[in-house]
């Protein structure tokens, strides 16, 4: 059976409707629209949630069982044990992708000296793993917010000693990502932000970021390194006004300091929530912008308005997604979908780990089969065109030709009637879209 109690995680289709351990939609080699499922898919294990969540909350400790727990006393033995039930995780999964912080995987030391020296050990450990299993690192990123000295930022912090820290530490991080062939580099910055605006020079502290930024591209050119680097937007949390707010926030800060080039985003679900957007609005707008990279796969509650980290269930918002993704022909040049993401506290044996994950993939291998089929059918790209097709000739096309003029338009305006004018709108017929939409995800999964 080998370190965790579960056999490899079987396809075995749609029979049962409880869901167990096995998969109902995602069939690894199926080809859908042209690719196989895992290449539109390319799910991510988060090593944080997965191997290093105890499941704690404000008011209680961690309730998790997990297989290694009382097994080893020294720190360093169960970082480098955990890689093998890492490796084991993935395999009987199925991902074939896995992400991490350097602080997830190795305890830190005094000096940062130190501490890269037990992090190399744990490095050495994975790439032999990573070797044996082909299972391949979809990104790695640094925990510039844990540890107390990044109480006031890290890049943004006023204190530049933590600056000169948070350097050196992104440094050999990007050593690690060059080591590894990491697809993408992440960029989440927590603490990068203000508490209060009295005692903050905003601007001081964002061109600081930038030139942060700047020097992580100058060594990655330096030493090779051509993984995609990421800004993942957040609105707030740990931080009371986080600096990459959301999608369009973060644009224009790429766009204000000359990264546009050197960046793309990584969304995530609840980030759009927490930013008072949908996920699908945090998707079209990257894309639009040309800067979508990769997708962290979670979703928040409703109800609750903070960072939930929840397993991504919501059929709805999985189509939405995939939806995006089939019209980009991919998630982004080496994106793919991590499992920004953890069972419930209540959820708390080793098993439920595997479950969640199954939930999650099945989620998004059902949104793919549901968008797929209104891509056959053109249902939203036909409903789109018509519903702008008055831009294609008369006077929509000199507005988009950039032959029309005030002047031009108020000559083609000055005497139509308002019967003309409400003649030339539309009702939209929004409630049969959607239950159209709903129809689909019926008819797709039948
Ligand atoms: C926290 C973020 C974090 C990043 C990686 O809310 O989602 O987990 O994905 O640092
Ligand atoms: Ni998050
Ligand atoms: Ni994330």
């Amino acid at each position: 059976m080998g370190l965790w109690d579960v056999e490899k995680i079987p396809f075995v289709g749609t029979d049962n409707v409880e869901q167990g351990l096995g998969f109902r939609y995602y069939d690894a080699d199926r080809v859908v629209a042209g690719k196989k499922m895992k290449d539109w898919l390319r799910f991510g294990v988060a090593w944080w949630h997965t191997f290093d969540q105890e499941l704690v909350d404000p008011f209680g400790t961690g309730t998790s069982h997990r297989p290694w727990y009382g097994k080893y006393s020294d720190p360093m033995d169960e970082a480098l044990a955990k890689v093998d039930y890492a490796f084991e995780f993935f395999t009987k999964l199925g991902a074939e992708y896995f992400c991490f912080h350097d602080r997830d995987i190795a305890p830190e030391g005094d000096t940062l000296r130190e501490t890269n020296a037990n992090l190399d050990k744990v490095v050495d450990k994975i790439e032999e793993n990573m070797k044996a299993t082909g299972v391949k690192l979809l990104w790695n990123t640094s925990s510039l917010f844990t540890n107390p000295r990044f109480v006031s930022g890290a890049s943004t912090s006023p204190f530049a000693d933590i600056y000169a820290y948070s350097a050196g530490q992104l440094k050999h991080s990007l050593e690690i990502a060059k080591r590894l062939g990491a697809e993408n580099y992440v960029f989440w910055g927590g603490r990068e932000g203000y508490e209060n605006l009295w005692n903050t020079q905003m601007k001081r502290e964002q061109a600081h970021m930038a030139q942060f930024f700047h020097m992580c591209n100058d060594y990655a050119k330096e030493i090779g390194l051509d993984a995609q680097f990421l800004i993942e937007p957040k609105a707030k949390e740990p931080t009371m006004h986080q600096y990459d707010f959301d999608a369009a926030t973060a644009i224009a800060f790429l766009q204000t300091y000359d990264l546009m080039d050197v960046m793309k985003l990584n969304l995530e679900g609840n980030h759009a929530n927490l930013a008072g957007h949908t996920y699908q609005h945090e998707i079209r707008t990257a894309r639009e912008a040309g800067v979508l990279g990769s997708l962290d796969a979670n979703q928040g509650d409703k109800l609750i308005g903070w960072d939930m980290d929840e397993f991504p269930t919501d059929l709805y918002e999985t189509t939405t997604v995939m939806w995006e993704v089939l019209a980009e022909g991919q998630i982004g040049p080496h994106g793919g979908l991590n499992f920004d993401a953890k069972p419930r506290r209540t959820s708390f044996v080793a098993e439920d780990l595997f479950r969640s994950h199954i939930a999650g993939m099945d989620a998004f291998a059902a949104g793919l089969l549901i968008a797929d089929k209104m891509h056959e059918d053109k249902y939203i790209e036909n409903l789109q065109a018509q519903r702008y097709s008055s831009y294609d000739s008369g006077i929509g096309a000199t507005i988009e030709d950039g032959t029309a003029t005030l002047a031009s338009l108020e000559e083609y305006a000055l005497d139509k009637p308002q019967s003309e004018l409400i003649a030339a709108t539309q009702s939209d017929h929004l409630e049969s879209v959607k239950a159209t939409i709903n129809n689909y995800m019926f008819e797709a999964l039948k």
